[in-house]
């Protein structure tokens, strides 16, 4: 029988040195992977502590380990580098054994400090706080610049590579192990139609047209905390996927959900678009705390958009006809809700490709026109 979430909480927390009794659970759902809760601690002198304990999903990280090593490394080349004007990023507890994470009946678990004032957003209203967030993202890139990558494990091997994911997917379709594929034939011409664009950037990756960096590889607008008040980003969290990737990703993922005028998993279509105001905030942010982007990644940048948009959208529908197995759903079909909202904004986004890479342009800080001009000769990928 499945233990009780209290009970393996508690059981969690004897690996730490946190005495206290739990006084409440509260499940977090926003992620999709692993399972967050969110605890708060009655300790010994009376007072309340607020912990996030979260379980890594074993089936997505297929080890566990190689996470929580990266992570580190990270934590430990931010703590060198950041000033204090930067945003924080996330670090783990050690448990009595000075690890970072502790492994419980073969599951592995980790615990952290709820940011003070901290929310988290899954739709922005206001364009003007993007452009921090895109600051933050960016200088998130910018402090791992100098990081080897060698000092990272792959922890999903192929993440964004869109040409796997699209080969996956048409391979799942032929399978159609649920019968479902036969219900979905106009989302899968989508991606027929598409596949030569959302592949362009492994064609220059793979060339070495564009290089690699450490990137975040997840950075929804719900992975930086924000100040309940001011809007402030006060820390970039879920690092379970920092390894080398393009820096076009983390900017095309973080645009596909924070300039999405409807969330992630909209039905009402005619929600569903490209805030142009919100990319152009976010995009200003970006560009100014990037510095040395080369002009190849200015010029795919807007891309790059795309590109995690038609990715995410053949994920979802993936996992749908192969029967929800990697993102946690919380509806009937709620993966295929996910895909056609993907497709919707995918679609928006290629229309307004030309505006999308003129803003990019037009964000660059003024110290970078040198490269201003190179890239503008370089626009046509
Ligand atoms: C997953 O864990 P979470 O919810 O932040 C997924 C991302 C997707 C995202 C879509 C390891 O992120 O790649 O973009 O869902 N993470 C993994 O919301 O697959
Ligand atoms: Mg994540």
């Amino acid at each position: 029988m499945k233990k009780d979430i209290l009970t393996v909480l508690n059981q969690v927390l004897t690996k730490y040195d946190l005495p206290g009794e739990i006084e409440d659970v509260k499940q977090c759902t926003n992620g999709h992977i692993n399972g967050t809760y969110r605890v708060t601690l009655v300790t010994p002198n009376g007072l309340k502590e607020h912990l996030i304990i979260q379980k890594i999903n074993n089936y997505v990280f297929k080890k566990p380990e190689t996470v929580m090593h990266n992570i580190q490394q990270v934590a430990n080349h931010v703590a060198n580098r950041k000033s204090n004007s930067d945003c924080d990023i996330i670090t783990f507890f050690d448990t009595k054994s000075g690890k970072n994470h502790t492994i419980i009946e073969g599951e592995y678990w980790r615990i952290c400090q709820f940011v003070k004032d901290s929310v988290t957003y899954d739709l922005v209203e206001n364009s003007k706080v993007l452009y921090s967030a895109g600051f933050a993202f960016g200088r998130f890139q910018a402090l791992l610049s100098d990081l080897p990558m060698e000092k990272l494990h792959v922890t999903i091997p192929d993440f964004h590579n869109t040409r796997k994911r699209l080969a996956d997917f048409f391979e799942i379709v032929v399978l159609d192990p649920l019968g479902r594929a036969t219900g979905v034939q106009e989302e899968i011409a989508f991606f027929e139609e598409h596949r030569t664009l959302a592949t362009k950037l492994c064609d220059l990756e793979e060339s070495h047209q564009v290089p690699q960096r450490v990137t975040h590889n997840d950075t929804k607008y719900n992975n930086i905390l924000m100040h309940k008040e001011t809007m402030e980003p006060l820390c970039v969290i879920d690092l379970d996927t920092v390894m080398p990737g393009l820096a076009m990703h983390d900017f095309g993922d973080a645009i596909r959900f924070a300039a999405n005028t409807a969330v992630e998993d909209e039905t009402d279509l005619s929600k569903v678009g490209l805030n142009l105001e919100h990319y152009q905030e976010f995009t200003k942010g970006f560009m100014a705390a990037c510095e040395n982007l080369t002009p190849n990644e200015i010029a795919t940048m807007a891309l790059g958009a795309v590109t995690i948009t038609i990715e995410l959208a053949s994920r979802f529908l993936l996992d749908h006809i192969s029967g929800d197995k990697y993102f946690q759903i919380h509806r009937d079909n709620h993966n295929l809700d996910r895909a056609r909202c993907q497709i919707r904004l995918a679609e928006d986004m290629i229309e307004k490709l030309d505006e999308m890479n003129r803003i990019v342009y037009e964000s660059l800080p003024s110290k970078n026109t040198a490269y201003k001009e190179v890239a503008l000769t370089k626009s046509n990928f």
